[in-house]
């Protein structure tokens, strides 16, 4: 890993950039959104097993993300031992059930109906890794001092974008659930108490008999989600 360790500013000439013709431009936007629009959130996943270097590389990918001040600010506790996702699935399901039987209120309930989720959490034990998303409010920067990070919700929501990304485009299947509160991940994952658990991002292949509410492929429309001035 190449490191900075003094903070002086050091401009390097832009690397990597490749400026394309405007036509090759159109026909890569129009390849990746035919790519990521193929994705769909999984709750029915197989217990088939995913070899760790593809997560890993995902992970590398998420971590290439921008973040406040580059001091990405993020964590990623990659589960695949079942002894932990047991405990995982237990917490889990028991805020669930809180959260279901009233804790979550009429107006939120509803709002969920149509996506047909309950306080049952299999998947916390079929899929073969789960990856519990941190922020951290501070952490260590590469000379060991430990400072104050910027933007951390932000940070880790991009980078977790990046990695839900990677995972499809690698052919994987995943989840972002959130268990509502998720204060037992700080102690499962042995993390401390300025960590916050933003996400918990099921991984693995789809059941063969996986479905999906018809609801979630009721995406808006451009006019819908963006106004050009
Ligand atoms: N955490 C619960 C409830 C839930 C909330 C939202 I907002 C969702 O989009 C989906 C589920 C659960 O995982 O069931």
């Amino acid at each position: 890993m190449t490191t900075t360790l003094t903070n002086e500013y050091r401009p390097i000439p832009l690397p990597d950039y490749v400026e394309l013709p405007v036509e090759e431009m159109r026909r890569r936007a129009k390849v990746f959104y035919d790519v990521i629009r193929k994705r769909h959130t999984v709750r029915d996943f197989s217990s088939r097993a995913v070899p760790r270097d593809i997560i890993e590389q995902c992970l590398l990918a998420a971590g290439t993300a921008p973040s406040g001040a580059n001091h990405q600010p993020w964590h990623f506790c990659v589960i695949g031992d079942p002894k932990m996702k047991k405990l995982i699935r237990d917490a889990a399901e028991k805020e669930e059930q809180a959260f279901y039987s009233g804790r979550a209120g009429q107006e939120w309930l509803d709002a969920l109906k149509p996506l047909g989720t309950d306080a049952n959490k299999a998947f916390l034990e079929t899929a073969p890794w789960l990856i519990c998303i941190f922020g951290s409010r501070k952490s260590r920067s590469a000379d060991g001092v430990m400072r104050k990070n910027y933007y951390v919700p932000e940070s880790v929501s991009i980078a977790t974008g990046f990695l839900i990304a990677a995972l499809h485009q690698a052919g994987l299947a995943t989840l972002t659930h959130t268990p509502n509160p998720m204060g037992f991940l700080n102690e499962i994952c042995q993390r401390q108490a300025s960590d916050k658990a933003y996400i918990l991002l099921i991984v693995g292949y789809p059941a063969a008999s996986a479905t999906i509410p018809r609801h979630a492929t009721e995406k808006k429309t451009l006019h819908e989600i963006a106004t050009f001035f």
